[in-house]
């Protein structure tokens, strides 16, 4: 009894010894959760799911197509929309060999022309002598995308230069109705576009358009499509149409004050975004592959090399933006073998360079004044493990090599759906000596940062996050040697 008393007692004194070691773990660990909380405003799922989309083609498509012109006047015929072969499968075929994850085709561009036989225009498919009138392009493209696994989205441009009520109150009601008829008839829509343009219609009047009233109405019939303007809400422009992307790039925006169009904040603004925006609004590069977005004849023998793509590829994506890349079908209705080629080509390059993570099978240490641990979640290729570095000035990542290698280029990630927090970091590539040869410095990392420089042969790589909005945290660093002189690196 008075043993078990005494045990009781011992043990007692034992826990008590503990307490004060228990309460500092308790607070520490509370900090860690408090510093590893999101950092607001942070991607909801959908946009999360669409920063992972990267690359998916446009479609520009329409009787601009076969007039030769980019901005129809509304009153061209309906039997000019004649294409001889048009085969949606033979785009999306192409689009899943490039790599691409989804297909936006211009349903109605500012011509007013609809790709369907809607119910509220007489100036569409069913009007037109091809296939009859019986001829739907966005039932063929829905279910080809769908057959292929690519996701599918429609540019309805709310400038209209045909239709009789445009310019007056009644056309808003017109473009509510043509958004639901799309959605019903033809989702799941996966990216809707509305185009910034507001030119005159038939009547000579410009429309007022109800912006409130099409975003209510898309949230609710169909809530998780990402819908793209100038200023989001989900997504926004770039800024350009030569699909380039600030070197800084914040995902966030401040839309306050703004209204799409010519209300949009400065180019340059929506080309960087805000460090401190208020919103998650990431940017979405658009471009085409030839001069124009719609399909010209002349424009054969101008479609961009495959390192030309490349090289927007890194200006894009690899600057945490997705590439819309526009492939205009030719008056076939078919994606022209010159094309085709090049985003083979494109293909290639991609697969070919980013094959081999040097960094795959090194061992990654974090490391700060007082000690180092090694961390798996950086190179596990799973973008959504991540891990926190110290963050007092002069903690790194640091990476020795198990021999020395050539490399030129290294990949971030942050993990977005923790909020965007870095906004100045340096990669030191080391000699033996762990003396710097090479120092490449950036600014903001997002969900991808793919730096390229001069070819180096470093035994040891050192990165340090400069400056943060939070705790840093980073997801994946990899690190690969790009084939010399591609997209326009000459000196890689
Ligand atoms: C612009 C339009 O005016 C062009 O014709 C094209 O559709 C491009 C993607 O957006 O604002």
């Amino acid at each position: 009894m008075l043993k078990g008393w005494f045990i009781l007692q011992h043990n007692s004194m034992l826990m008590l010894r503990f307490i004060p070691y228990l309460i500092c773990l308790l607070v520490l660990k509370e900090a860690r959760t408090q510093e590893l909380k999101p950092l607001r405003p942070i991607p909801t799922r959908a946009q999360e799911q669409w920063q992972d989309m990267e690359f998916y083609i446009f479609v520009h498509f329409g009787p601009n197509t076969f007039t030769d012109r980019e901005w129809g006047h509304g009153d061209e015929p309906e039997d000019s929309f004649n294409p001889s072969q048009l085969d949606c499968r033979q785009w999306c075929r192409i689009a899943k060999a490039a790599g691409a994850r989804g297909i936006i085709i211009t349903a109605k561009h500012h011509d007013g022309f609809c790709l369907w036989p809607s119910k509220y225009s007489k100036h569409t498919v069913k009007q037109s002598k091809w296939q009859m009138g019986k001829g739907d392009v966005l039932r063929d493209l829905s279910r080809a995308c769908k057959e292929y696994g690519l996701k599918f989205g429609v540019y309805i441009s709310p400038w209209d230069r045909n239709h009789p009520y445009y310019g007056t109150p009644a056309y808003n009601g017109v473009y509510v109705n043509t958004m639901k008829e799309i959605f019903a008839r033809y989702g799941p829509i996966w990216e809707l576009w509305w185009d910034g343009a507001n030119g005159e219609g038939p009547n000579g009047k410009k429309q007022v358009y109800d912006f409130k009233l099409f975003e209510k109405t898309i949230r609710k019939i169909s809530p998780n499509t990402i819908v793209f303007s100038d200023i989001g809400p989900d997504i926004r422009w770039v800024g350009n149409e030569k699909g380039i992307a600030g070197e800084t790039n914040w995902n966030l925006l401040d839309t306050a004050g703004f209204t799409r169009g010519a209300g949009a904040p400065p180019t340059d603004t929506l080309n960087k975004g805000n460090m401190y925006g208020r919103n998650w609004i990431p940017a979405e590069s658009d471009v085409s592959i030839r001069p124009g977005w719609f399909y010209h004849p002349e424009e054969d023998n101008k479609v961009k090399s495959p390192e030309q793509l490349f090289d927007l590829y890194l200006k894009s994506v690899g600057r945490g933006s997705n590439l819309l890349l526009n492939v205009p079908p030719d008056r076939r209705g078919l994606i022209h073998g010159n094309d085709s080629a090049a985003l083979m080509g494109f293909r290639k390059i991609r697969e070919e360079n980013f094959k081999y993570d040097l960094l795959k099978n090194e061992s990654i240490q974090i490391v700060d004044r007082q000690n180092q641990r090694i961390t798996f979640r950086l190179n596990d290729n799973n973008a959504k493990s991540f891990d926190s570095i110290p963050f007092n000035g002069s903690s790194s990542v640091y990476i020795k090599l198990k021999s020395k290698r050539k490399i030129n280029c290294i990949q971030l990630q942050e993990p977005i759906a923790m909020g965007q927090r870095v906004s100045a970091f340096s990669v030191l590539l080391l000699n033996e000596r762990d003396e710097p040869i090479q120092e490449i410095r950036g600014t903001t990392i997002g969900r991808k940062r793919i730096l390229t420089f001069t070819t180096a042969e470093p035994s040891a790589i050192s990165i340090t996050i400069d400056r943060s909005k939070g705790l840093p945290l980073l997801s994946e660093v990899a690190g690969y040697l790009i084939t010399k002189g591609l997209a326009g690196q000459k000196n890689l």
